[in-house]
């Protein structure tokens, strides 16, 4: 029987997760969705040719016999109560990140979790999921480039609406960086300090861009983290690790090479929902197979909790122009 899914926010991230779940993942239909604005919610499932029930108050969707687990694709500061609210039913919900705008709402959703006694949160990390990732982690975990010492990465959106902030930089977009790098060199951060370079013309009023993320693990690696939102030439995510005895690349995602006019090219993405489709369509189908089985395997409420205690950090730096302390908690064997 295929997994009843409700879908709370129909934002980019709830269309493209409700297309693939209709049209390219297994074992799951959407039935219902909701939205603040139940007209627009029509409309887009209308033109993905969904037959699902709308529902305006997201809470009532949660609670309906209908549905059997929750996704979370609203706005970032919605998603800790809405996570809370389906979890305390006893639902399993696979929640976008961020988990909580903090790590005190992550931390809630966590005591939850375990009062519940199993797994019910999916945190939509889908990096984890990306075949260039899990191949770059395979050469470092396989030891053949030694011992990490430094990483250097680069976050490049092609450009933001005027709605997105210095903050939203760690809130939204660093996020995936601070787990990403976690899971790749399985190192905890020790510290942060935010530098921020002059801030290009094509930025707006309430938002610094680019900036630069100076990061140090427990083991002593240094990581350098740019994130420039609106560097105006493509969707661009760079990570090189530096070791011991060798560099290891995340290799590029593979497009045609064209000789024209006198260049050798390749394309670069635009969008992250390109960039980035399969780890997507991984992910999903992990959260589906995973409620079925009743044993959900990928990033947890843990990953979004040690994650937030970072960015948290991250936002103290940018205002203090300090380096300061990430206070890393040692993980509970309910996660392990
Ligand atoms: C967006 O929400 C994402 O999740 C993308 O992966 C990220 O690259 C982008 O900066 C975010 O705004």
């Amino acid at each position: 029987m295929a997994l009843k899914l409700g879908v709370i926010g129909i934002g980019t991230i709830g269309q493209e997760h409700i297309h693939r779940c209709n049209n390219i993942l297994q074992d799951v239909k959407i039935v219902a969705v909701s939205d603040i604005n139940v007209e627009v919610a029509h409309n887009v499932l209308n033109r993905l040719k969904i037959d699902a029930k709308v529902y305006q108050n997201s809470n009532h969707m949660i609670n309906s016999p209908e549905v059997d687990a929750i996704l979370v694709t609203s706005s970032d500061s919605t998603h800790e109560q809405f996570v809370l609210n389906a979890i305390s039913i006893g639902k399993s919900v696979f929640c976008e990140k961020p988990l909580a705008m903090n790590a005190e709402g992550c931390l809630k959703i966590i005591n939850t979790e375990m009062e519940k006694g199993k797994r019910l949160v999916q945190v939509g990390f889908m990096r984890q999921y990306d075949p260039g990732y899990c191949a770059l982690k395979k050469v470092i975990t396989d030891g053949k480039i030694g011992k990490p010492l430094i990483l250097h990465c680069a976050h490049r959106n092609e450009n933001v609406d005027k709605n997105y902030t210095t903050e939203a930089v760690i809130t939204n977009t660093l996020i995936h960086e601070l787990d990403i790098l976690r899971w790749l060199i399985e190192d905890n951060y020790k510290t942060v300090q935010v530098i921020f370079p002059r801030t290009t013309s094509n930025s707006h009023a309430n938002l610094r861009d680019p900036q630069i993320f100076l990061l140090e693990t427990q083991k002593g690696i240094r990581i350098d983290v740019e994130i420039f939102v609106n560097c105006s030439y493509g969707y661009d995510i760079q990570c090189e690790v530096v070791g011991e005895d060798g560099i290891a690349r995340l290799p590029e995602p593979s497009t045609v090479q064209m000789r024209k006019n006198n260049l050798l090219s390749t394309m670069l993405f635009t969008h992250w929902k390109d960039r980035f489709i399969d780890a997507y369509n991984i992910e999903l189908q992990s959260f589906i197979n995973g409620v079925k089985n009743e044993y959900l395997t990928g990033p947890s409420a843990w990953d979004g909790f040690a994650a937030s205690i970072a960015a948290d950090a991250c936002l103290k730096a940018q205002n203090s122009g300090d380096i300061e302390i990430i206070k890393t908690l040692p993980c509970p064997i309910f996660y392990n």
